[in-house]
């Protein structure tokens, strides 16, 4: 096999884990002796061995060491965080090739793994299927990169541009499998922000209803108010409520807490809001072919469409009755 060939491997090997490592990067490590794969290993969950330490424990070690070459999708982290530095038992297993996709972009890491490892006379190469690795972790790329989640805004529209009926009178806009979809999204992402308007409304509970091992998404409650009635749905798990009106203030914070990525599920001022701050990448609208009329309370002012604020359509395909649009920031 090609060395493109292993990193590929590698890399389908950690995709595996993208709902169980996060918010930590998706990372797939191969041991090769003679083009084979010889041992293997990825990082399968959030506080857990990385994918190097998974695959030298698969390793046997009786194995001729210099015949040896570790591949592994990210920059072997050289830091104490809550496992120890993988660039150690890289340099204790005696292997003298490591050859990485990506190099790292968390500012504890990027660069000294592998520098780390070039002091211990170990020959490194890098930069195979970076981008690959870089797509495969879209939200930990970004957050380290911008200092900020990236943020998703999701929204569920009546054929009519608007978000609910004045009078309460409307449940659902969209239909029962479209909300399915919806459990998917959340699924992806490390924290679900919303306001509270919706929590006290519609008591959501905001959590990722799907049937596959997944790391739930942190609640956040944008509020000024703190005496919130705890039997709402979405106090069913810890949650944290933010008093600011600064959006950018309240990303910068959520990077402290290892948040990557965030949807917002909220209402027409919260989420113009996002928008208006330029501090949405990505927007999903589930569209219902059924209007609301005047009783309805719109999405966005009169003219204000989607593309004003940048945005350009990537997608769009049926579930159900409904129509899903995706849009990314150009
Ligand atoms: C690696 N191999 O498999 C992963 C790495 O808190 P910790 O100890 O789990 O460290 C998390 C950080 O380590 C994460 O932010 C990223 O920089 C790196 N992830 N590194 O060598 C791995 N998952
Ligand atoms: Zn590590």
């Amino acid at each position: 096999m090609t060395q493109i060939e292993l990193m590929q491997v590698a890399l389908d090997l950690s995709k595996d884990f993208k709902f169980t490592a996060k918010p930590n990067p998706v990372v797939g490590a191969l041991v090769v002796r003679n083009g084979e794969i010889v041992a293997q290993g990825a990082h399968e969950s959030w506080g857990k061995n990385h994918a190097e330490i998974n695959c030298l424990n698969n390793l046997d070690k009786s194995l001729p060491k210099d015949e040896l070459t570790l591949y592994v999708t990210l920059e072997p982290c050289n830091h104490f965080g809550k496992t120890p530095p993988c660039t150690d038992a890289i340099i204790q297993s005696g292997i003298k090739k490591v050859v990485i996709g990506a190099l790292d972009p968390n500012p504890k890491v990027s660069g000294q793994g592998i520098q780390k490892l070039i002091d211990a006379n170990i020959d490194v190469e890098h930069g195979v299927l970076a981008s690959e690795v870089a797509d495969a972790n879209k939200f930990f790329f970004f957050r380290h990169i911008n200092k900020r989640p990236f943020i998703t805004i999701k929204i569920a529209s009546s054929s009519d541009g608007m978000s609910h009926a004045k009078d309460g009178s409307i449940k659902w806009i969209t239909s029962a499998a479209a909300r399915e979809d919806v459990q998917h999204l959340r699924a992806e992402h490390d924290a679900i922000i919303t306001g509270g308007n919706t929590v006290r409304n519609d008591n959501p509970q905001m959590n990722a209803r799907v049937d596959y091992p997944i790391n739930q998404p942190k609640k956040i409650l944008l509020s000024s108010e703190s005496n919130w009635d705890k039997d709402l749905k979405f106090f069913d798990a810890p949650v944290s409520i933010i008093d600011s009106r600064n959006l950018q203030d309240v990303l910068h914070s959520l990077i402290d807490e290892d948040i990557c990525s965030a949807l917002v599920e909220a209402g027409p001022s919260l989420v113009n809001a996002f928008l208006e701050d330029g501090l949405c990448e990505e927007l999903v609208v589930y569209q219902s072919p059924n209007p609301i009329g005047t009783k309805g309370i719109s999405w966005f002012d009169d003219g204000n469409t989607i593309e004003k604020f940048g945005f350009k359509h990537t997608s769009s395909y049926t579930i159900d009755r409904d129509k899903k649009t995706t849009f990314v920031r150009c």
